[in-house]
């Protein structure tokens, strides 16, 4: 009998801090998802309940946040993970104790910085913006907004790829040291930037009609967190990779749901196995 060891790939974990999406395209169940498509253990602590489905978000609950801390804490003690993302936190109290409780931590952290919906609805207030900046993205290794979140954060309007730098700039200077802006279409295609203090690089893909988007951005900011707990590439590399490989949760061979379709992480593996074979 195969012992586990030859089965399974090296301990390799993932955490991801975020909140539940039942309908399970985006939030923590995307992230989880994704982590195992990558042959990666996944953890998590639950910030926020929503209450949602492919139509639309009917309820957000808030967990305590000695709750959050203490998920937190169960986790790093017992199974230390090699990366880290976070997600929907729900409040600037909730950000500024997930900035303590990882203040020792090594492991590369991901902070996607949920605040407004790729459709411009803002999920968070201004305060919520100004604890990202104050606490959080100091700890981080890399930060991913999307475009409106971009805009709140930077106070910069992004109408192109120089104010899009602008942002960039802006929020590497407020202590992100990378910056993963997912930027919307541009010609026909979907455009991201990754960029640093140093500058900044376009990385265009296929935009797809009907285009199963929702959590998509939870995807790729998944996919990069897996891809950094496995230490195979450099940042930029892995980046490159993980925008590539969420092509394939965004034109997924199965629609689901009766609303605005989710991203269906089930491609990944796939993807990922032809990156590694090419
Ligand atoms: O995609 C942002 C996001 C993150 N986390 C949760 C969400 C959403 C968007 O719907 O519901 C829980």
């Amino acid at each position: 009998m195969n012992s586990p060891e030859s089965t399974f790939p090296a301990a390799i974990s993932a955490m991801s801090i975020a909140g539940s999406d039942p309908s399970g395209g985006a939030g923590l169940q995307a992230d989880l998802k994704v982590f195992q498509e990558l042959q990666v253990y996944g953890t998590s602590a639950i910030s926020l309940l929503t209450v949602q489905n492919t139509r639309g978000v009917q309820r957000v609950e808030i967990m305590p946040v000695d709750l959050v801390r203490d998920q937190i804490r169960a986790v790093l003690e017992d199974i230390p993970p090699n990366a880290i993302k976070t997600g929907a936190l729900g409040s600037a109290e909730m950000i500024e104790m997930v900035a303590e409780e990882l203040g020792g931590v090594s492991a590369p952290l991901v902070v996607d910085p949920v605040l407004v919906s790729k459709h411009g609805h803002s999920l968070a207030g201004d305060e919520v913006s100004a604890a990202y900046l104050k606490f959080l993205f100091p700890k981080s290794l890399l930060i991913t907004p999307n475009r409106f979140e971009a805009e709140r954060l930077a106070g910069i309007e992004i109408l192109d790829s120089e104010s899009a730098q602008r942002a960039i700039q802006f929020l590497s200077d407020r202590g992100a040291p990378h910056v993963l802006l997912k930027a919307g279409s541009r010609d026909g295609q979907s455009q991201h930037f990754l960029g640093s203090a140093e500058g900044s690089v376009e990385i265009r893909t296929p935009r797809f009609e009907n285009a199963a988007t929702h959590g998509s951005g939870c995807v790729l900011a998944a996919t990069v967190t897996a891809l950094l707990a496995r230490q195979e590439h450099s940042l930029p590399e892995l980046v490159h990779r993980a925008v590539q490989m969420t092509l394939a949760a965004v034109n997924p061979s199965v629609r689901l749901g009766t609303g605005l379709s989710p991203a269906d992480s089930r491609g990944l593996r796939e993807r990922n196995h032809r990156f590694d074979t090419a």
